[in-house]
């Protein structure tokens, strides 16, 4: 399958996140995608270099002032001190219920918790320009299908599915799969379905389009009443406005079965369906994997070439986006064999 993928994902490679109190190294690293990309090359895909700015379409998706915080905040940082260039940046203060959101501090660690919702999304030097070539890899992937592929793979990270029209979170930043469905429906297409298999709820996603009806959100995975991100994700949210009846999510308890997974799969696809999509963007997390670190579902890497097999009897122009999986070594396997699966139908 035409793989675009993001020259730049290895220059955001931050050391520490935070888990249970302890600054514990990232589960989000470069190795995740040097896995993916060689599976491509071993099982001869075609990989290729972005070709589309996704500048305007970000500001479709994002707001001015997270944008322009998100582009310049490392460099805000190294105002603070020189020494900082050694050190990490996280946010401490968030402006939750009764606090103000729309005046933004001249703190820097208080703006970088107005743009974020947690404290899991860690910065680095290159996080912008990963940040901007993944999304820029998003709008080329969606850019190629609209001109008449019938597929194409954004193979980038950090993922984005967590991030909002203005806030970071979950090691997203800039949303590649709204991107990819915004360029969609700018070329022509009228409906749009975005479906999120990652195991982690697409928040961000979801929030973007939540009241339109001219792109369908639907999603697998961890209930939020036990999993992240814990404040969105549940069967009751199914949009509003215009969007009312366009949100679908499909929760799953901690420690499903793949036979429970495929079950949500086939609901989902039967929604898309009745949508009548014009394209598909499939959000391509792949820690819904029995041996993720951090999750937990079970499907099996043979599970992942049947996901695919199921999205190709939709029939639709596809643009898949990499987003979690935190199992580095069998990551190109799993991803791989849904793109593979996805040919062979
Ligand atoms: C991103 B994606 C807190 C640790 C919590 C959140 C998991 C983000 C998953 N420091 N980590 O959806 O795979
Ligand atoms: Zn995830």
């Amino acid at each position: 399958m035409l793989t675009f993928h993001n020259p730049l994902h290895a220059g955001h490679a931050p050391a520490h996140e935070f888990f249970r109190g302890e600054r514990v190294p990232c589960f989000e690293t470069p190795e995740r995608v040097f896995h993916v990309e060689q599976a491509l090359r071993e099982r001869g895909h075609a990989v290729a270099v972005p070709d589309t700015d996704s500048s305007a379409v970000l500001a479709q998706v994002h707001t001015p002032r997270y944008l322009a915080f998100l582009q310049t905040a490392w460099t805000q940082w190294l105002q603070i001190s020189p020494h900082n260039a050694q050190l990490q940046p996280f946010p401490s203060v968030w402006p939750v219920r009764t606090l103000r959101s729309d005046v933004e501090p001249a703190n820097f660690i208080a703006r970088l918790g107005l743009y974020s919702m947690d404290n899991g999304s860690p910065l680095a030097a290159g996080t912008w320009d990963a940040a901007k070539a993944g999304a820029d890899a998003a709008a080329s992937a969606a850019s190629k299908v609209s001109r008449g592929g019938r597929a194409a793979f954004c193979c980038t990270r950090p993922p984005g599915h967590h991030a909002g029209a203005d806030f970071m979170g979950g090691y997203c930043f800039l949303n590649n799969a709204a991107v990819a469905a915004q360029t969609l429906r700018n070329q022509g297409a009228h409906r749009v379905a975005v479906l999120d298999v990652d195991y982690h709820h697409g928040n961000g996603t979801q929030s973007i389009f939540y009241d339109r009806a001219d792109v369908l959100f639907v999603s697998i995975h961890g209930d939020p009443c036990t999993e992240y991100p814990f404040y969105l994700g549940h069967a009751d949210e199914t949009g509003e406005g215009d969007g009312a009846g366009f949100n679908l999510n499909l929760p799953l308890a901690a420690g499903s079965s793949a036979a429970a997974w495929f079950s949500a799969l086939a609901v989902a696809c039967q929604r898309i369906a009745e949508y009548r999509a014009d394209a598909l963007v499939v959000s391509l997390g792949l820690d819904a994997f029995e041996g993720d670190p951090i999750s937990r579902f079970a499907l099996t890497s043979a599970d992942f070439s049947r996901l695919g097999e199921r999205l190709c009897t939709l029939g639709l122009p596809t643009v898949f986006v990499l987003e979690g999986g935190y199992a580095a070594a069998e990551l190109g396997t799993n991803a791989v064999n849904v793109l593979e699966g996805f040919e062979q139908c």
